[in-house]
């Protein structure tokens, strides 16, 4: 018991030192992020020339060599950022989270460190990120990138990792180097494209004994522009220095795709990031398509167990979105449009989530999310001050009886909604 108290007491200690360590505009950058609960992944590359997703040159083992084909054959002439952009806030989406460099190298601005980039390699010849950034600031909506750690194509990326082997790169490298040269990257993309919501980190996993210097990175990173969030896909808990911790399709604490062994949850914000069909990468095979409904359900679990949502679309490689994402997005921004009030600005409400659904909470409203009605009652445990229930729907008095304990829902099956039954509870704080 004494040992589990001073673990407590540590942890407590632990976070109030990594707090008061963060500057005012990162922790309002953090409430913003929290408040958000919505945003756009967008995995966009060279790779998708071959629509066969991002991880083609992995999968296939193709060389370096043959890789650099695909640039030249990379022109999006289709690009329309001011479309994607608005599809984006259409959808009730309020940030967009970018490649800027996936795990190929490829960079989609006109990077100066090589010409492996979108300017000097293929015959598209603009910065991609530059016109998002643009559009971004034109339409209100923040803009993150993604920029990976691993690089398949950069000599200098090594001892190699678990991943990447077959591209024909020397037995030899410094690592170092390459670290430099990523390090000049960020410090381009957090100059010259505006004000940067956050860096996604992704693919530390593929060197997990290396020394990363993320210290180094993440302080560049911090002095360059003070609020922008750093997330580090390494499926482990936070490390120093980040603002905000990402599970990869699941939600916190699950672990059903196999990332999140070795991931508790920490007390930092929370997101989670999930594709709408299997990939990541345009993938002109794949037709698995959730359908709506169950995106938007995932959605509402997600914002039930205190995390954002971040809702993957790979672009094909004309720069157009396909037509299935399209529609979906379509069809969660109108759910949105009715129903944001029990999503955006909430936090994990006051019932944990549970088979039936979650609860959401912010100002004196309990939101309960009753995604799958058990019974004709459903019973909940003791929510306090509760002073009226009514359907989000139609503001409709729901009839609420408290218990011992607890208290009883009951809903006839007519006025529930089979997607998300939403009851707001009235509370006095
Ligand atoms: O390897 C990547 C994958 O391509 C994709 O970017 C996802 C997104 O969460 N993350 C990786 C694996 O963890």
């Amino acid at each position: 018991m004494l040992r589990k108290l001073v673990v407590v007491f540590s942890l407590a200690v632990l976070a109030v030192a990594q707090t008061q360590k963060v500057p005012p505009e990162r922790l309002k950058a953090r409430e913003w992020f929290q408040n958000a609960k919505f945003g756009m992944f967008i995995h966009w590359g060279v790779y998708s020339v071959l629509g066969d997703g991002e991880w083609v040159m992995n999968n296939k083992k193709i060389p370096i060599s043959e890789y650099e084909k695909l640039a030249p054959k990379f022109n999006p002439t289709e690009y329309d950022p001011a479309q994607w952009v608005s599809m984006a806030k259409n959808a009730g989406m309020k940030y967009i989270t970018i490649t800027s460099k996936h795990h190929d190298g490829f960079a989609m601005w006109g990077a100066k460190q090589s010409t492996w980039n979108i300017v000097d390699a293929t015959p598209y010849k603009k910065d991609a990120l530059k016109m998002l950034a643009n559009e971004c600031k034109k339409q209100g909506i923040k803009l993150f990138f993604y920029h990976s750690h691993l690089d398949w194509h950069h000599p200098d990326y090594y001892p190699r990792g678990r991943t990447g082997q077959s591209g024909g790169r020397p037995e030899n490298g410094d690592f170092n180097r390459y670290l430099d040269y990523m390090d000049a990257q960020l410090r381009e993309l957090l100059t010259d494209y505006g004000e940067i919501g956050g860096i996604w980190f992704d693919g530390w996993w593929d060197r997990p004994d290396a020394e990363w210097r993320l210290n180094k990175t993440y302080s560049l990173i911090h002095s360059l522009q003070p609020a922008t969030l750093i997330g580090n896909n390494h499926h482990r808990m936070p490390f120093e220095g980040e603002d905000y911790q990402m599970f990869e399709k699941d939600l916190p604490g699950h672990n059903t795709a196999g990332f999140n062994a070795d991931a508790g949850i920490g007390q930092l914000p929370l997101e989670t990031c999930e594709t709408i069909n299997r990939s990541w990468g345009y993938n002109s095979t794949d037709k698995q398509f959730k359908n709506t409904s169950d995106l938007i359900r995932y959605l509402v679990r997600a914002a039930g167990y205190n995390a954002n949502f971040l809702l993957n679309v790979g672009p094909m490689p004309n720069g157009k979105i396909q037509p299935e994402f399209v529609e979906r997005l379509r069809e969660i921004g109108q759910w949105m449009q009715k129903n944001g009030e029990s999503i955006y600005g909430t936090r994990g409400g006051p019932v944990t989530p549970r088979p039936w659904g979650v609860t959401t909470q912010k100002q004196g409203k309990v939101f309960v999310h009753v995604l799958d009605w058990p019974d004709e009652l459903l019973a909940l445990p003791k929510i306090a001050n509760v002073k009226s229930a009514k359907l989000l729907a139609t503001g409709a008095p729901v009839e609420w009886k408290e218990i011992a304990g607890g208290a009883i829902l009951r809903l006839p099956q007519s006025a529930r909604d089979p997607l998300d039954t939403i009851i707001v509870l009235e509370t006095s704080r």
